[in-house]
């Protein structure tokens, strides 16, 4: 860490140096006199909209949807997400912490796992009273975009899409309403989505890297409505998880007392349950449970007319270009299975706040520096939520899913200053994504290292007595993996 930070530093003075009196001056935004568009009116852009309009340049927002708040329904993804500690700092520093915690959060204070057979089990999040919240993705949308608004110098273009943009000179062509329609700005933000048409556009730059990986499995949204009495059908204040391997169903929480049931499962899946009976089988097998909770009849009817989505992984770099850079999903799409993507979005938002300040507003110091202060966090945190995919499909009941978590509390009570489960770091800290990795790379060395195995030979012998072959095999799999850890780590 100590030379890594030393060597940015003097890169930062080496440039300030090779710049020396003679910066182009029309890269620097002065209040008033620059434009910065944003590409995007979701949840990052409408965020960074509220940042910029604090700075007091001039913003223009372009959405391609029309606006939100006057929609009776709007299409897309995710009803509800999970706000953690990364997304509260962000909104905090635009004063709509509150506004949304308290008025539109709902607190999930652990994790409610459901068995096969109906049991349910909570493992709480870290410390007692530690959250994460349950906030409507709709609502956070409007609240930023009508905070942005309330800025005079913030103007919002909705139904416009960018078909075409020159990073280099800023210019933009946006097709609205069948109309052409052009702009230019001295930035842009490129704040449009896992599918981002800014990102395409500097694709096209030479050295620009970029991947993408679909998984196989889609999701689909499903919803719990209130009980008769107008109540939660479940406990509220917690996220609902029903790991089953290879089918995950978890439910969130929204603020009308209904649930937002999400089921992952492969897309072959999907398309194997064509009936009514089939469907219904399949939940009886696996979600008996929620089957009077949805209702069989609203289960049907929801199934069949809606449709899996499928889900993305998108690492690239550099995220700037001479006059734009992407942020949110555009730079950094990942697979859902950390409750991340927004709260990362969010927390690039922050970084850019900072460099801008820091910088004075340089953009030709702010841009590149962002690039290489935000990629390594950026895949960090794409790798986490990827592994979390790969590991929660190895966990292939409840009880090995509860397993692991427990393991974890248990070490966070024994060695609360140097066990915090990564969970915890990733959610409820803003450690650096890479340096969360780090962390726990460092303490598994330590602590499963030498008290862990014996830990785990035990938890063998107590499953084998107890004789049950799924908690069997998920303590040989502990067994097998500290082993072969502690001889890696022996170098054999
Ligand atoms: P988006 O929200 O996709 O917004 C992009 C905007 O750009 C859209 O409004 C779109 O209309 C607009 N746009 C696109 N193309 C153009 C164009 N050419 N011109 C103009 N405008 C354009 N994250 C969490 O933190 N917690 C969670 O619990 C969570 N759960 C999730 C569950 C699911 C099933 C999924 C799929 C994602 C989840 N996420 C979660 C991730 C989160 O949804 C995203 O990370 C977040 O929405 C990214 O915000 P964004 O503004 O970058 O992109
Ligand atoms: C062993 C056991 C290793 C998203 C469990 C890793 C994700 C992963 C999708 C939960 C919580 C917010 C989420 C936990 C693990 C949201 C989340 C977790 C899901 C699915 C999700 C946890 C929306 C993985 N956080 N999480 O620790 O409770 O653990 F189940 Cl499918």
């Amino acid at each position: 860490m100590g030379p890594q930070k030393s060597a940015e530093v003097s890169r930062i003075t080496e440039d300030g140096d090779m710049m020396g009196g003679d910066v182009s001056d029309d890269l620097i935004i002065a209040s008033g006199e620059r434009k910065v568009a944003i590409v995007g009116g979701g949840l990052v852009g409408a965020l960074n909209a509220c940042y910029l309009a604090r700075r007091g340049v001039e913003v223009h927002v372009y959405e391609y949807r029309g606006d939100i708040r006057q929609m009776e329904h709007v299409p897309g993804r995710s009803i509800n997400l999970a706000l953690s500690h990364r997304g509260r700092s962000a909104l905090a520093r635009v004063g709509l912490e509150d506004l949304v915690i308290q008025q539109h959060g709902i607190p999930m204070y652990g994790r409610m796992i459901h068995a096969t057979d109906g049991r349910k089990k909570v493992i709480p999040y870290g410390k007692a009273g530690q959250c994460i919240y349950s906030v409507g993705r709709r609502y956070l949308n409007e609240t930023m975009l009508s905070e942005a608004e309330t800025h005079p110098n913030v103007h919002l273009h909705f139904n416009h899409k960018l078909l075409h943009s020159d990073l280099k000179t800023g210019h933009m062509v946006f097709e609205s309403n069948g109309q052409e329609v052009q702009a230019d700005a001295d930035l842009i933000l490129g704040c449009d989505g896992a599918y981002s048409a800014v990102r395409r556009q500097m694709m096209k730059a030479p050295r620009f890297n970029y991947s993408q990986t679909y998984i196989p499995h889609g999701y689909m949204e499903l919803c719990i409505p209130p009980t008769a009495t107008g109540q939660f059908a479940m406990e509220p204040n917690y996220l609902h998880i029903w790991p089953r391997g290879e089918f995950m169903m978890i439910a969130l929480p929204n603020q009308d007392r209904t649930w937002t049931v999400t089921l992952f499962m492969p897309f072959a899946v999907f398309d194997r349950i064509t009936t009514p009976d089939e469907l219904l089988e399949f939940f009886r097998e696996n979600y008996r449970d929620a089957i009077p909770l949805i209702g069989e009849e609203k289960l049907i009817k929801d199934f069949f007319s809606n449709r899996a989505s499928p889900l993305v992984s998108v690492k690239c770099s550099p995220y700037h270009s001479p006059k734009a850079l992407i942020m949110g999903d555009a730079a950094h799409a990942m697979v859902p299975f950390y409750g991340q993507g927004m709260n990362a979005g969010f927390e690039d938002c922050l970084l850019l706040d900072d460099l801008l300040t820091k910088h004075d507003m340089d953009l030709e110091r702010v841009l590149p520096e962002y690039t290489e202060v935000r990629n390594p966090d950026a895949e960090a945190i794409c790798d986490l939520a990827m592994y979390n995919y790969v590991e929660m499909r190895h966990l292939v009941n409840s009880r090995a899913f509860l397993m692991r978590k427990a393991l974890d509390s248990f070490l966070h009570t024994f060695f609360p200053n140097s066990w915090t489960p990564l969970y915890s770091m990733v959610s409820f800290t803003r450690v650096r994504y890479h340096q969360a990795i780090a962390h726990k790379e460092r303490q598994d060395k330590i602590v499963f290292g030498g008290v862990m195995t014996l830990a785990a030979a035990l938890a063998a012998g107590v499953a084998y007595l107890a004789q049950r072959g799924d908690l069997w095999r998920s303590a040989t799999e502990v067994v097998n993996e500290q082993a072969r850890l502690a001889l890696s780590r022996l170098g054999l």
